[in-house]
């Protein structure tokens, strides 16, 4: 892999781990406002970063490629509400979605095929995220302030369970 796609590889696994902890603090946020269901919604996403991450770091290995870790810059934040944490998570994926495209295209460029064949999953996964945060969004937009409303999207917040995410080319991550 040429040096400039590994270090680009390297500072995406951090962005992971960012995202990772920045879905942690805003479970602690939902947690202590009341809302138990988008707290483990939000953990369960904390859960998917963590493996994002590790499969990055297990496809570099695969290649024979150094990590490069990084500092993790601070995810903590402040929020007036469920509603303003979905909005926060939406512009988060909306950058991480840039990011991905980004390293694709470096990918592309750099003639590297079997990266940029590697990536197509993560490109698909975060249209499915972006989707899946909308579709909240456009719930509590719904249920504005209605509280039996918003406890009912609470629960179907927390129905969601972790599911360890297949990446094809690594086998199983973690
Ligand atoms: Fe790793 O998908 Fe969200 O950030």
């Amino acid at each position: 892999m040429k040096e400039p796609l590994s270090r680009a590889f390297s500072a995406q696994i951090n962005k992971e781990y960012f995202s990772a902890f920045f879905y942690l603090v805003m479970s602690d946020y939902l947690d202590a406002i009341g809302f138990k269901g988008a707290a483990s919604w939000t953990y369960v996403q904390y859960q998917e970063e963590l493996a994002h991450a590790q499969n990055l770091v297990h496809y570099l290995h695969a290649r024979n490629e150094n990590v490069k870790y990084m500092t993790i810059a601070d995810p903590s934040g402040e929020w007036n509400g469920i509603k303003d944490v979905f909005l926060s998570i939406l512009k988060h994926e909306e950058s991480v979605t840039e990011s991905i495209s980004e390293l694709a295209t470096l990918a592309m460029q750099s003639g590297d095929h079997a990266a940029y064949t590697f990536l197509h999953w993560y490109i698909a996964e975060q249209v499915e995220e972006e989707g899946n945060v909308q579709d909240v969004i456009d719930k509590l937009q719904i249920a504005e302030d209605n509280q039996n409303a918003l406890l009912t999207i609470d629960n179907l917040l927390g129905a969601r369970v972790y599911v360890e995410p297949i990446v094809p080319g690594v086998g199983t991550s973690i």
